[in-house]
Formats: C-alpha cells, structure tokens, sequence
C-alpha cells in the first residue's frame, strides 16, 4: 500500500448523492478529503460533513481494541481484551443460548452506517442466515415510501437526476434537499440559472431548503396527500391532464377522476393549511409546465400514512404525461436500476427454508421489553439504535435488561455501545474494500483500501468471518474473498440495466454508470406493466385502491405536532460526537412559531421542556415563523450527553406506518413548557 498520494474512493454515508471522492495521502494518512472532479454527477462537490471526515477518522476517541463492560450496563466503563477473547465470549455464549432458548433469541440490529453492499448487507446476511437468527426488518428509514411507490410503479425506478437540469418546474417535496441530496439542489439551481426554472418547497418547516425556493409552501404535517389529490381535482377539473398517456401507460384514470372530484380546494385548503388561491396556483403551475419534476423526500413518509403519501404523489406526472420528457417526472428512490445479486451475496439458502421470526427496527425497545421467547442476545452493528430509535426510553429500558447479552461493533463508544457487554472496534470505510450503489444517481462505485485498519479494528466482513470460524460454520461462503463477493454481486445480475458490467470495468474506470433508458415506452413491474393510478393489489392487500387522504393517529391531548428532523452537519447520529461537526451545528434548538411562543410567554433562547407520554427533552426555543403555529420543530439526533436531556427519540412513537412496515417518527404530538428564559 503506498504512503503517500492521492487516492479515489467514495462517500460510504447513508446519503443519496453518493459522492466521488479524493483522499489526499500522506505518510500513511488520510489528511485530506475532497470531492472528485471526475464523478460524472457529483463533480468535485462535496459536503462539510465529509469535508471534515479527517476529524472523525482520527477523532481521539475512536475505538482501537475489542472492549468487555467492567461497569453497569450504559455507565461506559469498560477494559481492553484481545480479539481472540472477544470472538470466543461471544461465540460460547450464542452456542449455549442455541442449546437452551434456540437461535432466534439472537437478534442482529444494523442498518447503514456504512452503505459498502459487502459490509452493509452482506457477509452479516450470510452468517445470521446460516445462525437461524430471528430477523430484522430494516424498515426505519425509507420502506413506507418505497412500498407506496411501488404500488404506482412497480419498483425504485424514477427519473435520471442527471436530466433534471432541463426541468422547468422542480418541486421539493417534504424533503431538506440542501441538507440532504445538495446535488439535486446544484442541478435545480443549474435549471434556474439555464431554463429559468421555478423551484418549489413543500414542507412544515422553512429551513435550509425552503429557504432557496422560488415559492416556499407551508403545509400541516401528514396532510400532503390530500393537497396531492387536490392538485388532481383541479388537472381533470380544467383538462390539465395528458389524456393519450393516461391512456396508454396507466390504469385507473376514469376511476381516478371520479374519486377526486371530493378532493375539493376549500376542503383540502382546511384540512393542508394551503390556502386555496395557493392550491390553484400550485396546480396550474403543474398542470401548465413542462418538464416537471417532483423529488419527492423521506420527511412525509414518516408519519402514520406514509406510504400512502408517496404513492398519491408519485400519481401526479403520470397525470401530466411527464414519463416521456426528459427532466420530467419524479423521484423517490432509484435503487431499482443498480439493483444487485442479492441471493448470491446474501445467501439466503443457508436458511435452510425456515421460518424464523420477524422483529421490526422500529419496535426494538418493544421487542426487547415484552418479547416471548424472549431476545437474549443483541448484535449492533452500523447503527445506534440508542439514540435512532423511536420510544428510546423503551430502548434504553430494554438495553439495560441484565439477562440481554449485548454486543455493539462500532467505530464508536455510541450510546449504544454503553449498554455492550463486549465491544468491537469497526474500521472505517476507506480502510476496506467494497461495492457501492447509490440510490439517487445511476452510477456503481468502487472502494478499494487507502489506509491500513485503525488499531486492530476490523471491517464487518471480517468480523462475520470470524464469528462464523468460532460457530464452526464450514460453509465455503465464509472463506470468500471482498473480491470473489464483488464478483457474485454485480457480475451477471438478473438486472438488465447492469447488463456486461463486471468487475473489471468497475475497477478501471471507478465509475460506471447503469444502462438506463427512459421508462416509457416500456413495460413498468406492476400486475398490469403500466403505472397503477388504480391498484388491486393495494386493495388486496388492505388499503384504498385508489390515492386516498387517511389522517395521521391523533394520539394523547398534547398541543404540538413534533417534528424531529435531521440537521445538517451531522447524518443521521453519525458526527454528533465528534467535536468539529458539534461546533459547527452548534446547538439543538426546538423551532416554535412566535404566535405559540406568546401564547405561553416563550421567548427566542428560552428553554423549555418538551414532553409527552413517553418522555421528556430539555431544548432552548428559536421562536420565528419558520415553523407553522401548532408545529414545534428540531433538526438532528444529538448524543444524550449526561444530563443534557436532548434525545428527541424519547418522545418519539414506534407506532408502525401504513405500509412496509415504515417508522412514524414524525407523527407524534408533545407539550411544550417555559423552564428558564435565555439571560
Ligand atoms: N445532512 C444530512 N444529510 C442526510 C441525513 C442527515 O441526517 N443529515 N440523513 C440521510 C438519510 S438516512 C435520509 S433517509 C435522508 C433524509 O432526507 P430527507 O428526504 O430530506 O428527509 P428528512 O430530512 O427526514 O425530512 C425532510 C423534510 O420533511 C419535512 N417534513 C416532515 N413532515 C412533513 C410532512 O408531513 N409534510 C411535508 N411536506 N414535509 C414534512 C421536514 O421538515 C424536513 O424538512 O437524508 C440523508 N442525508
Ligand atoms: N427522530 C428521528 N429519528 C430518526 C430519523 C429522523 O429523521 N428523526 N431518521 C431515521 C433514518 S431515515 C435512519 S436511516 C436511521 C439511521 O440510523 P442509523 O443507521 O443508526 O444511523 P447512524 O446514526 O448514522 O449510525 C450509524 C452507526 O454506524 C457506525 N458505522 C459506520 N460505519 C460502520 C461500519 O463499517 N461498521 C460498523 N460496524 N459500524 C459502522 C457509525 O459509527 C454509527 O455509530 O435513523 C432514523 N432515526
Ligand atoms: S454525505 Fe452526501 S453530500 Fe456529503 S460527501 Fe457524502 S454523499 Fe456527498
Ligand atoms: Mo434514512
């Protein structure tokens, strides 16, 4: 490995953009991060967060050695072992818990702290596989959405972001894109600047985003699907709409333009907060612009009816006919186009065909709580689950279980390695190799070591390598190579669009990109290959076969709608502990509007209580109007520094979403009262 020099590789973060990046070498060290010039899409930009990464990857309290508790479980006072140790500890006790409660009392918990495919989702699918350990269903993050759009469109398949700069009309759909996807931002700016395109925010909180727009519309949460439907009312009403599309790629239409003449402007003005001369305005700017494109973000799918808000907007450019156009359409996720051989590298046959249980992400402190058989064992790994988790007091309590055998693998003493009995000390990205596959651009990517390991930490693969000699697993799958599992996952994958793309290519050229062609003319993955306005599926499975406004569970008296966001110099709760990128964030605030904050004699740096059923925060208030009155707003997952009272997940509900199994993190309601003004 050379010592010195400048190095490609890619942003391993849970983030859609997926950058190409440069790592400046010297003496054996990463000291500088910059974006790659080359990358076809994200063109030499990169974020702050990563920007900064340097400060994490040699952030002083980065785990260097396996650790075993010597403390009370979450006190974090823990000694060295060796990995020997380690490996054997964990290993002896899952084989007794095998003899005496059966494999399913092991639970493994990631999610994608680290999106490399082979460390994310593969070596550790394999060896839970071959354990016969209960299951985890990862739905925390964006599976409500993904469900609804499927409904519509039969798969993680939306528009080329690459096209969008030749949009004219770029709405912004519940989600913090300048935060969040900052590429999109760049190529709406670059539509802005070329086309005179019109950029629209939709959200519940005027924050980063809604700041750059052309026109920035508030909306009450959980409400977007009828201000969606009420868009439609008026597309048929006024003959907006693309009649020989809607005749030859969709299904439904008739049925579609009957069931919205409900969706009546005053009706959903009262119940979206828009008013309705905005709803016409909004609608007749749709109905009359083309390309038209719609990114349609994680924020409103996280409420109670989640899938059903992406799968009434994911409806709106079938209506307009915007599939054909280039830069029109919309996207949710693209995740479809690099899909890869998942059966290869996750191996489910080592299953053996049985049924073992299903535990939901979401429900972890439930599961923990109140399961029976009981869980026994935990493994966390590229995940905090103690400070991500909804209900995370019911976390906490259930990590605290003296009878719950623990281990965390992490790069970090997180929250939730507190609660470890054995700890395992995680390398970073750019210390391993790995496949990448962005789930907003089109483009497969490389990583290839640039730095030894950290101490003696090892990658997941490794560890599932090793965990799986120690259960004495013989299977020739354990022994594989990151190279020969590349190999298995993107070399003749039952995936047309990554058709003659192998390994080799991929190492030649770093990026390449899916073959993709524009959806239609073609045949989408529905029942009925065509866009399903009206879906029997849906209905066969429960829900309103036509896009319907379901209001959000109104649960408990509690005057505020609480929106936990993420921020912007953190992601998710990765870099809320490491000191650069808390100085830069500087604080948790909770965003008020100023009529609620004089209602209760708030004021701008106050702090308050927040609380609810399930627990409490202490925050300080920017009082403004960024915020709509009855909405309170934070953005980040902060680490819950003793004393410091700012986990928002602790007022968080675990209720399950409408479809696929989806997480409700921001449908939950709280108080808010004054504990000491700002001096
Ligand atoms: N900087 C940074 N980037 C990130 C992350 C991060 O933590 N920080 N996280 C990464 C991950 S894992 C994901 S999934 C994505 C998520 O990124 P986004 O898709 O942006 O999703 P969120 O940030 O969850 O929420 C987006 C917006 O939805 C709004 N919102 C909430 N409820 C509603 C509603 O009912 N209606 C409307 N219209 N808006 C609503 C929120 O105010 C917020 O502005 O970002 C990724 N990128
Ligand atoms: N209130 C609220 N809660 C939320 C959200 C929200 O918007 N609001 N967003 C939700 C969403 S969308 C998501 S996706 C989840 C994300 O939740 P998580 O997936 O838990 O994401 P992170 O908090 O980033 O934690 C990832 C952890 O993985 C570790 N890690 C990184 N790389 C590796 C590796 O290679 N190996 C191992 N073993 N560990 C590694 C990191 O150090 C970090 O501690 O949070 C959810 N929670
Ligand atoms: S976090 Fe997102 S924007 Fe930042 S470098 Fe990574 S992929 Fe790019
Ligand atoms: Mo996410």
């Amino acid at each position: 490995m050379d010592q010195h020099g400048i190095f490609k590789s890619v942003c391993p973060l849970d983030c859609p953009d997926q950058c190409g990046l440069l790592l400046h070498k010297v003496d054996g060290k990463v000291v500088k991060v910059e974006g790659d010039s080359e990358h076809p899409v994200t063109k030499g930009n990169i974020c702050n967060k990563v920007r900064n990464m340097t400060e994490r990857i040699y952030d002083e309290n980065r785990l260097k050695y396996p650790l075993k508790r010597v403390g009370a479980k979450g006190e974090g006072r823990f000694e060295r072992i060796s990995w020997s140790e380690a490996i054997d500890t964990i290993t002896s006790r899952w084989k007794s818990l095998i003899q005496t409660d059966g494999p399913e009392s092991i639970l493994p918990y990631s999610f994608y702290g680290n999106m490399g495919r082979l460390n994310a989702e593969g070596m550790d699918r394999r060896f839970f596989n071959r354990l016969g350990a209960s299951q985890l269903e990862r739905s925390i993050c964006n599976s409500a959405g993904t469900a609804g759009y499927r409904y519509t469109m039969g798969g993680s398949f939306g528009t080329d972001p690459e096209d969008t700069i030749h949009s004219k009309l770029i709405i912004f759909w519940g989600i913090n894109a300048a935060s969040t996807n900052m590429h999109q931002v760049v190529l709406a700016q670059k539509a802005r600047k070329e086309n005179g395109a019109k950029i629209v925010v939709i959200d519940v909180h005027k924050n980063q985003t809604g700041r750059l727009a052309d026109w920035f519309i508030p909306i009450l949460p959980g409400t977007d699907s009828a201000l969606a439907l009420g868009i439609m009312h008026i597309l048929f009403a006024e003959n907006m709409v693309d009649a020989s599309f809607l005749q030859q790629y969709t299904i439904g239409y008739d049925e579609l333009r009957e069931h919205v003449i409900q969706y009546d402007p005053t009706i959903v003005s009262e119940i979206t907060g828009v008013p309705v001369e905005d709803i016409y305005k909004l609608a007749r700017m749709y109905g009359k612009t083309s390309p038209s494109f719609i990114r349609i973000g994680n924020g409103p799918q996280h409420h109670d009816n989640g899938g059903m808000f992406v799968r009434t907007i994911s409806c709106l450019p079938a209506l307009t006919g915007q599939w054909l156009i280039k830069g029109g359409g919309a996207i949710k996720g693209n995740s479809g186009y690099l899909a890869l051989n998942s059966s290869k590298l996750q191996l489910p046959r080592l299953l053996k065909n049985k049924q073992t249980r299903v535990i939901n992400m979401n429900q972890l402190g439930e599961a923990l709580l109140t399961l029976n058989p009981p869980v026994k064992s935990l493994f966390v790994y590229s995940s905090n689950p103690a400070v991500v988790a909804p209900e995370g007091n019911k976390v906490r309590k259930g990590l605290e279980r003296e009878d719950l055998f623990v281990v965390v693998h992490d790069l970090f003493l997180t929250e939730s390695a507190k609660y470890a009995d054995i700890v395992l000390p995680a390398t970073s990205s750019f210390e391993n190799t790995d496949v990448y596959t962005s789930y907003w651009h089109h483009y497969l990517q490389i990583q290839q070591p640039v730095i030894e390991p950290y101490g003696e930490s090892k990658s997941n693969v490794s560890v599932f390598r090793l965990l799986a000699k120690g259960m004495g697993f013989e299977e020739a799958a354990f022994e594989e190579t990151e190279v020969e599992m590349i190999k298995q996952a993107i070399n003749q994958v039952p995936n047309p669009y990554l058709d003659g793309i192998d390994y080799e290519t991929l190492i030649k050229k770093q990026y390449v990109k899916a073959k993709v062609k524009p959806l239609f003319p073609g045949k989408l993955r529905t029942p009925s290959g065509k866009i399903e306005l009206y879906s029997k599926r849906m209905k066969a499975n429960g829900h309103p076969p036509l896009p319907t406004y379901i209001p959000i569970v109104h649960h408990g008296d509690h005057p505020y709608h609480f929106i936990p966001a993420p921020n912007h110099n953190f992601l998710n709760s990765t870099f809320s502990n490491n000191q650069k990128h808390i100085s830069l964030e500087k604080e948790p605030r909770l965003h008020m509007n100023s009529k609620d904050a004089g209602a209760c004699d708030i004021e701008d740096g106050d702090l308050v209580r927040v609380w609810n059923q399930r627990g409490e925060c202490l925050l300080k208030v920017s009082v403004g109007e960024n915020a709509l009155p009855g909405v309170v707003v934070t953005q980040g997952l902060w680490a819950d520094i003793e004393g410091t009272k700012q986990l928002v997940n602790t007022l968080t509900p675990d209720r399950i979403a409408d479809m696929g199994g989806g997480a409700t993190f921001f449908s939950g309601r709280v108080s808010v009262e004054k504990i000491y003004s700002a001096i």
